[in-house]
């Protein structure tokens, strides 16, 4: 049986599934799809799928220290369960109950509820909330890592982090961004930044607004890197960007017993005329 919800509405279609509450599709009504989903993407319960908007949590990258597995954590390797269903939103949610046979479940024994909502219209509206359901705190990362689909990453921009500081994690240097990113090569860099980015192929635009994130994480994997990851097909690395709002490593959030905090974005595809708003 598919663990995945369709939305059809006058908007937009879009997809999210109950396996890492995935969004794995959104096409605004007229327009094209917007995410880039791997046509190898391996969507069995328990993978990590390649492609659309995989849910990064309790940390992102490989935690504090580099020292924890799985990457990305385990949150987009769980089954969520969904909770609600409009014509245009869905409720994802995840607790400890749901985790707890889940590898890396014992570098993080806390007592949480995450909850992910999505709603497909016009707009693509995603928000990831934690809340610690135990009595002491603890801290976490997280990152809504997007992948967005381009005519050729090679002609691409990203604006919105310019003057921002970064870490290489090819180069494994630090810099600060001058200008809009243009994309030479591998390109893996952990931006400093709360400003919202602007994706623009030379055909369309992509706005991410987002909120309650300290960091924007850009990727392409470039050529060779594609070539070993056996889930991208080796061609289709032009026509991918990710652009993810995180709390990277040294951002990581820390919740007192029964806070939240929420990390949302929200994407826009501006007409080409208009001026992003
Ligand atoms: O967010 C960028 C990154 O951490 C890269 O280092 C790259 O490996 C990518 O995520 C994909 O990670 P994954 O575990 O999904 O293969």
């Amino acid at each position: 049986m598919s663990d995945a919800v369709r939305i059809n509405n006058p908007s937009a279609t879009g997809e999210v599934r109950a396996h890492g509450a995935h969004v794995t599709a959104w096409t605004p009504a007229g327009g094209d799809p917007v995410l880039w989903l791997s046509p190898l993407a391996d969507l069995s319960l328990g993978s990590a799928i390649r492609g659309g908007v995989p849910v990064c949590f309790p940390w992102f990258g490989n935690g504090p220290g580099d020292a924890y597995e799985p990457k990305h954590g385990f949150a987009r390797n769980a089954t969520w369960t969904v909770v609600e269903r409009t014509d245009e939103c869905v409720r994802l949610r995840l607790t400890d109950a749901d985790v707890a046979d889940l590898p890396g479940r014992d570098r993080w024994p806390h007592a949480f509820t995450l909850e992910l909502a999505v709603c497909f219209g016009t707009d693509l509206l995603i928000e990831l909330t934690c809340t610690n359901s135990g009595d002491t705190p603890f801290s976490y990362g997280n990152a809504l890592h997007s992948y967005f689909a381009v005519d050729d990453v090679r002609q691409t921009t990203v604006a919105g982090l310019g003057g921002a500081s970064y870490r290489d994690k090819v180069s494994g240097g630090s810099d600060v961004q001058d200008g809009p990113i243009r994309f030479t090569g591998e390109t893996d860099r952990v931006y400093e930044s709360v400003a919202d980015a602007v994706v623009d192929d030379g055909t369309r635009r992509i706005m991410i607004i987002k909120t309650g994130s300290a960091d924007t994480v850009v990727w392409n994997p470039w050529q060779d890197k594609a070539a070993k990851m056996s889930d991208v097909p080796d061609d289709a690395w032009p026509h991918l960007v990710c652009i993810e709002a995180a709390n990277a490593p040294g951002h990581e959030i820390t919740l007192a017993p029964g806070a939240s905090h929420a990390l949302s974005q929200r994407i826009k595809v501006p007409e080409r005329s208009a001026q992003p708003s």
